[in-house]
């Protein structure tokens, strides 16, 4: 498994954190997905995966879920 860490901006509550979760839970291959919500900051998500996520889709995740990525150790 493959573990990555990224940065969300824009999130405020546990709906929020449904929504990424939702959106990452989504990507081929992602097992496990745990977002620290840091409201009205930059928030943590932590996914495993049993592949190497990119940057790119890990962002385009998070844009569908109505967030921003602000960075990602992807
Ligand atoms: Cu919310």
């Amino acid at each position: 498994m493959e573990t990555t860490t990224l940065n969300i901006s824009g999130m405020t509550c546990g709906h929020c954190v449904a929504s990424v979760t939702e959106e990452l839970e989504a990507l081929d291959g992602v097992d496990t997905v745990s977002v620290d919500l840091n409201a009205g900051g930059v928030s943590t998500a932590t996914v495993t995966a049993n592949r190497t996520l990119t940057a790119a889709e890990l962002g385009e995740a998070v844009a569908e879920a109505g967030y921003r990525m602000v960075g990602a150790d992807a």
